[in-house]
């Protein structure tokens, strides 16, 4: 905890000078970068809301970071689940049907074309913070979901984790969800949102995402955090990379010597860290990068 606070200090003090660190020490030669990839072994890609946003799912800050009057990030809390599983569900409600419609675009495309064409010489990892399933249904094989996914649940009783694609996930969902900032509260009465089939258990079921201030699954992060400890090269793409554990991996991965490198719109407090910044939608960046 300790050492991510400092860290988050450290980020504060740095990002006045990012321009001009930038200026001293980032490269965006991306034939250069393209050499190195070549005789990399072992590559992480790690991914964040931004590679999804040109399939048009909305990225968490920012302008559109907000469902409702809310802030995607004070819903996905466990307290707000308590508070109010009806309104947290129909935030989930809405963001599986959304994702559900939306289709993996150019960048995820790109990783997946990648893996399948040099999978079997270099070892390759795709971790993502996203929850929507994109990469997967874009023929990512190698993939560790960090933050959970919105097409699983788990029991809050029994804690049984189930996929489930259901369309509305319950009945008294169906039509609910809807982003409009006039809509005030949720009433739907807990029996009726999502709940355990097990006949001896039928506890209430929540998204099986990882929410602020909950530990991530131990297995999840320990695969994460071994596949970063050996990588050679690190791609950094679309994350604002301020949210932790993940925004630690590639800042250690490049102070350890790995080469890593950001596909970003904008820099982050962490691009000062990196050896490459390719400034651009990741869709088009990423396909160049990832190219012959
Ligand atoms: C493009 C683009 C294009 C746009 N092309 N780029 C104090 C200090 C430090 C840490 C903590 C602290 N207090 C608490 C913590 C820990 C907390 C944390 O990190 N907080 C920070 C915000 C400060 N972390 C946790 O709680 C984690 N658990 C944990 O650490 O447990 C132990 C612990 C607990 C408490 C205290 C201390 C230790 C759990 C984190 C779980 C994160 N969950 C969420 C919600 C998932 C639910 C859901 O989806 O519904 O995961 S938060 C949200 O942020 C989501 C994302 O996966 C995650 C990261 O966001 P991401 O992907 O980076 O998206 P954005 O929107 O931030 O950025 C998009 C980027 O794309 C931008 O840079 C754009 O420029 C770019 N972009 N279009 C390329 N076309
Ligand atoms: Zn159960």
């Amino acid at each position: 905890m300790c050492i991510i606070l400092l860290r988050t200090f450290r980020y504060k003090s740095k990002i006045n000078f990012t321009s001009n660190i930038m200026a001293a020490r980032l490269s965006s030669d991306m034939t250069k970068f393209k050499e190195t990839l070549k005789s990399s072994k072992e590559i992480i890609i790690l991914s964040g809301a931004g590679i999804s946003a040109e399939s048009g799912i909305p990225t968490f800050r920012g302008a559109g970071g907000y469902w409702r009057k809310y802030q995607a990030s004070s819903l996905a809390t466990p307290e707000a689940f308590r508070n109010n599983p009806s309104l947290v569900w129909e935030f989930y409600h809405y963001r599986r049907e959304v994702a559900a419609k939306a289709q993996p675009n150019p960048g995820h495309r790109a990783i997946a074309d990648y893996e399948s064409k040099y999978g079997s010489t270099k070892k390759i990892t795709v971790i993502t913070q996203n929850v929507d399933g994109l990469h997967a249904r874009a023929g990512t094989k190698n993939l560790i979901e960090l933050h959970g996914n919105l097409y699983k649940t788990r029991c809050t009783k029994c804690k049984e984790v189930l996929v489930n694609n259901d369309s509305p996930i319950c009945e008294a969902l169906a039509d609910r969800g809807a982003p409009d900032a006039n809509i005030i509260g949720s009433d739907i009465p807990v029996r009726f949102l999502p709940h355990c089939e097990k006949p001896s258990c039928g506890g209430l079921l929540r998204p099986h995402i990882v929410w602020f201030g909950e530990n991530l699954e131990a297995a999840v992060l320990e695969k994460a955090e071994s596949a970063m400890a050996t990588c050679d090269v690190c791609l950094v793409v679309g994350t604002s990379s301020v949210v932790y554990p993940a925004a630690m991996f590639a800042p250690q991965a490049a102070a350890r010597g790995a080469t890593v490198a950001e596909f970003n719109i904008e820099p982050t407090p962490a691009t000062p860290d990196f050896h490459y910044y390719f400034e651009g939608p990741c869709g088009t960046t990423l396909q160049e990068a990832l190219s012959d």
